[in-house]
Order: structure tokens, then sequence, then C-alpha cells
């Protein structure tokens, strides 16, 4: 094990080569407390949920891989969920899909789901005293199956789905409400074509009218707020996506409402980073999901990679870290997922955590005085300052394992309780 003195002694100096930067280390750990990230139910099953366990997966997303121990029953969840938490410093909040209700009591379709089928859900997350986000299903579902839902041509499909967001939105208020955190309700649609469609612009205006008569209904803002997240394709929908990043963010602003950005749904030579400053200035809110894209859209497990870092760079120098939203989206299926969740979840505390410690004011008078070589030089500089210390200090003030110490408790807990299934 990692000795608690070494990491205290190292950040004892860490925490001085900051202070020569002008960065205060424990004012950032105190900030990284009060961040919290949102911890997607869906790696912990591969986006099965417990409607129906042999269901299968549609919408043009995909988890690939087999590794054992998947979890399958809503307790082997939670259990792995808490796993995951117990390994990870900081603040979590749960982010359930709707196909995750506890329908042990009886099943309900898509469009009869109502805050009794996640009553369960609540009480949990009071034992663990945690927040809850919550996303309609509008996939994996015979309804689906045309390739739309909220912008199908048959006024009955859309009526359905509308039925189901409608619910959606309330089971949101729901968890806001018992919870006292107010819950983060996103919307994402596969809807769209794998070949040419000659009717863009009318799946497009049946979206829109669909998503009018779902925000009918005004809602608690202290309760639950609403976003919509936009994607370029899917595997199967290459050639058309109604909901793309142009129409949603359209929406977001005509409608005031939260915008998400996933970083896997934007082209490979797209900055995602580079659109923080850009929507800002019309809408107040953001909700992200950070995620790996590798080609497609992919969800690989988040890396501390340059765009995950300038993406937290860019929210913090934008001075928005208190305004964004952040949720996870990945589901890998080939390696161990409590492994997964803890690695992806500590990446992104990472980003933030190097933002948070980028030294700001002096960047800043680099930039408005147009020194450009100085402001060059420090950006530099700061990558190769001590921030490994400062982030093992952290995870020992917050009493879980330090840099590669957690790897360990994985390995254990895959022995005794994920192989055991
Ligand atoms: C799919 C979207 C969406 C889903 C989850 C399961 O491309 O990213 O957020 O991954 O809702
Ligand atoms: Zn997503």
């Amino acid at each position: 094990m990692i000795k608690k003195e070494s990491i205290e002694k190292a950040y004892e100096i860490a925490k001085d080569r900051y202070a020569e930067m002008g960065v205060d280390t424990d004012a950032v750990l105190g900030k990284m407390n009060s961040t919290a990230i949102s911890m997607h139910c869906w790696q912990a099953d591969d986006v099965t949920g417990f409607e129906n366990p042999d269901g299968v997966l549609t919408g043009g997303i995909q988890a690939t891989g087999n590794y054992p121990g998947k979890a399958r029953t809503i307790e082997q969840a939670r259990q792995d969920i808490e796993k995951s938490m117990s390994l990870l410093p900081g603040r979590q909040r749960l982010n359930l899909h709707a196909i995750y209700g506890d329908f042990r009591a009886g099943k309900a379709d898509r469009d009869e789901i109502g805050p009794e089928h996640f009553e369960s859900w609540v009480s949990w997350a009071k034992e663990l005293g945690i927040g809850m986000d919550f996303n309609c299903t509008l996939f994996s579902h015979p309804k689906s199956d045309s390739g739309f839902t909220l912008s199908d041509n048959d006024p009955a499909i859309r009526e359905f789905w509308i039925e189901h967001v409608r619910r959606c939105r309330e089971i949101s208020a729901y968890f806001g409400k018992e919870l006292g955190s107010r819950c983060i309700h996103n919307i994402w649609i596969a809807d769209g074509s794998k070949d040419i469609t000659v009717n863009r612009f009318r799946h497009r205006a049946h979206l829109k009218d669909s998503l009018d008569k779902i925000m009918a209904a005004k809602m608690d803002p202290s309760y639950m707020a609403d976003a919509v997240e936009a994607k370029l394709f899917g595997i199967g929908l290459e050639a058309f996506t109604v909901g793309s990043h142009e129409f949603y963010l359209g929406y977001a602003v005509a409608n005031k409402m939260m915008l998400c950005l996933d970083i896997g749904h934007f082209h490979p030579t797209e900055q995602v980073s580079d659109k923080i400053s850009a929507v800002f200035q019309f809408i107040p809110e953001l909700l992200l999901h950070v995620t790996r894209p590798i080609r497609w859209d992919s969800d690989h497990v988040v890396t501390l990679s340059d765009e995950v870092r300038s993406l937290f760079e860019e929210i913090v120098w934008a001075g928005r870290l208190d305004n964004v939203n952040i949720g996870l989206d990945f589901f890998d299926a080939s390696i161990n997922r409590i492994g997964a969740y803890v690695t992806g979840v500590r990446a992104a505390q990472k980003a933030i955590m190097l933002a948070l410690l980028s030294p700001l004011p002096k960047l800043r008078e680099y930039d408005d005085n147009g020194q450009y070589f100085e402001r060059l030089a420090l950006l530099e500089e700061a990558k190769s300052m001590p921030f490994g210390a400062v982030w093992d200090y952290y995870c020992l003030s917050e009493d879980v394992p330090a840099g590669q110490d957690y790897i360990a408790e994985v390995q254990k807990y895959e022995k005794e309780v994920l192989f055991a299934r």
C-alpha cells in the first residue's frame, strides 16, 4: 500500500510549488468536494435494465464484450455501484434510466411507469445520502422498431412516447422532491435512418411538436430540470439523425433549457471543449456526458485524455464549473465493470482538479498583455507540476485508496463477489 507519510510529504512540497504559481491547493480540494459527478447506472449491466432481463439493446448503441460478473438484478447493480462509490473521493450522484425501474411487484410498459416503480431507488439513495438524475428510455422497445419515436410519422407512436417522457419528467420531480436535490432529466432519442431520407424536415417538425407537448407541463425548477442530448449518427442510423446538434441547440436556446453535450457525439476532429464558451452565451446551464470516443460514439471508459482535460479547462476558465452538471456515459462490457466506474470517475475528477490547479491569473495577465511566448511557456510548465501529489493527498484526505491502490480492492471484490455470481 502507498505509505501515508510519503503522500503527505509529497503534498507539502506540491502545495509549495503550486503556491509559487499562485494556486491554493487546499482551496482546490474544497472545490473538488462541491463538484459532484453523476454516475450512470448503465455501466453496471451493459444497458440492459430490469424491464426485461433478456432485453436487446437497440437505438444504434452497443455494449461490446462479455466480461463475467455483470449485474443481473437490481440488488447486484446497487451493490456494484456502492462498491464503486466506496473507492471514489468526493461526491457522486446516480443517473438512472427509465428501464432500471423496480418492476418486481409487476411489469409496466413505458407509458405506464410512475414514481411507484422507483420507490426502492429513492429509499436506497436516501440511505446513501445521494441525489439522483433520470433519463427517459426511447430505445430497446418494439414501439421504436421503425427507427423513430417522438418524430415518427404515425401519431399513435408519437403519442405513446410523449406519454412516456411526460411520466419520466414526473418521476424526476419526485426524485428531486424526495431527495432534496434537483434531478436532471435528460432526453436522448435514437430517431434516424440508415439511408438518405427525403423527409428530414417532416421528422424534425414532428420532434419539435412532440417536445413542445412534453414540455407544456411546468415543473418546479427546484425539483427537476430538463436537458436535451444531440448526436451525429448511430450504428445502423448513419445517414440521418433527427436530434442533431443544431436542432437541439436551437430548441434549448428557444426554450431556455439545458443542453447535454456528450463528448462522444461529435466529429472526431471537432473539439467539444470549444463549444463551452459558445453555448454559455445563450444558455444558463449545461449537462455533460463525459466519455471517450474512439472512431464512433463508442462509449469507452473515460481516461485523462487531452480532450477531457481541455473540456474542464474551458469550463473552469469560463468560470462556469458550478453551471455544469457532470454526467458520464460509457458502457464497456469487456473489462471489470466496477474497475470501469472507478477509473472513469477518477479520470474525470483528475481533469477537474487539473483545471482548478491551472495558474489562471498569471496566464490571463500574459494573455491581456499580448505576451504569447510567456503564455505558451507557462501553459507548458503547468503540465509537469506535481499534480499527482495533490491528487493522492486528496484521496488520502477522503479516506479512499490513493494512486493505484484501488486496483487490488477491485480485484478482491471481483474474486469474492462478481465471480461468485
Ligand atoms: C447514446 C447517448 C445516450 C445513451 C444513454 C444510455 O448515444 O449517449 O446518452 O448512451 O442514454
Ligand atoms: Zn450520452
